[in-house]
């Protein structure tokens, strides 16, 4: 089923994050952030309540873009060239943010962590009952993965707002791939590239030592 111009399509932010990864294993930052943009655009479907998770996810993606189409926009093709970029430069705060508060590091590194969230969010999403509420799915999600590096009142607001998600067929639906048994087939094939992102990324972000960048 064709979406409607301007709707939510998961297969498009499939797409994107399919797209991200290149036959030598690194991370288009382009692509990538499309991906992004299309789950903000989700996100802000749901309604208002959620508009300060896509607020700070926006400003978060808006960071990056601003990079990688700035003066220096060789060295942000890539997730790989970024980080060697900004740490021969000198260009990340490692102990505490003060000279360099919003390097592209520790900017991805937020988007990073919500990724697992949302492979986690996602794989519940495919493999729950018909009868799950997405609501009990996203908080368990959430709370073995994004909830660690929140404070109590991020938690709590994020916690409220997840009470007001849509029913698991109703969310299904929105994603606009057809069925709901159609979606949780998409959802099949959208994880690997998911997954695939978000491992090649923790590799990387581990070997340098940026997992724990303030
Ligand atoms: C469907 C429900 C969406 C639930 C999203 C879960 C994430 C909750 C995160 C709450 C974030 C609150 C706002 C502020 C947080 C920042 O403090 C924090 C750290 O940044 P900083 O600069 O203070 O160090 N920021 C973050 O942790 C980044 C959070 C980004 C969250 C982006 C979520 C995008 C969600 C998209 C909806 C996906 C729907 C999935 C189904 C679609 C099918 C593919």
């Amino acid at each position: 089923m064709a979406a409607a111009a301007g709707a939510f399509s998961l297969r498009e932010v499939l797409s994107a994050f399919q797209a991200a990864v290149t036959e030598r294993r690194e991370v288009l930052l382009g692509p990538y952030l499309r991906g992004w943009r299309g789950l903000v655009r989700f996100l802000n479907s749901l309604g208002a309540i959620f508009s300060f998770i896509s607020k700070d996810a926006v400003a978060k993606i808006q960071i990056m873009e601003s990079y990688c189409g700035g003066e220096r926009q060789e060295e942000y093709r890539t997730l790989q060239s970024m980080v060697a970029y900004e740490l021969a430069s000198g260009l990340v705060d490692i102990q505490r943010r003060s000279e360099h508060p919003d390097s592209g590091c520790r900017t991805v590194l937020r988007l990073h962590r919500a990724l697992r969230w949302l492979q986690l969010f996602l794989e519940g999403l495919r493999t729950a009952q018909e009868d799950s509420k997405t609501s009990t799915i996203c908080t368990d999600s959430y709370n073995a993965s994004l909830a660690a590096y929140h404070p109590w009142v991020i938690r709590k607001a994020a916690t409220v707002a997840f009470c007001a998600l849509p029913s698991r067929n109703a969310f299904l639906e929105i994603m606009n791939v057809g069925t709901p048994e159609e979606a949780v087939i998409m959802l099949g094939d959208a994880l690997p590239h998911i997954s695939s992102v978000y491992g090649i990324t923790e590799e990387l972000y581990a070997q340098h030592k940026l997992l724990n960048l303030p």
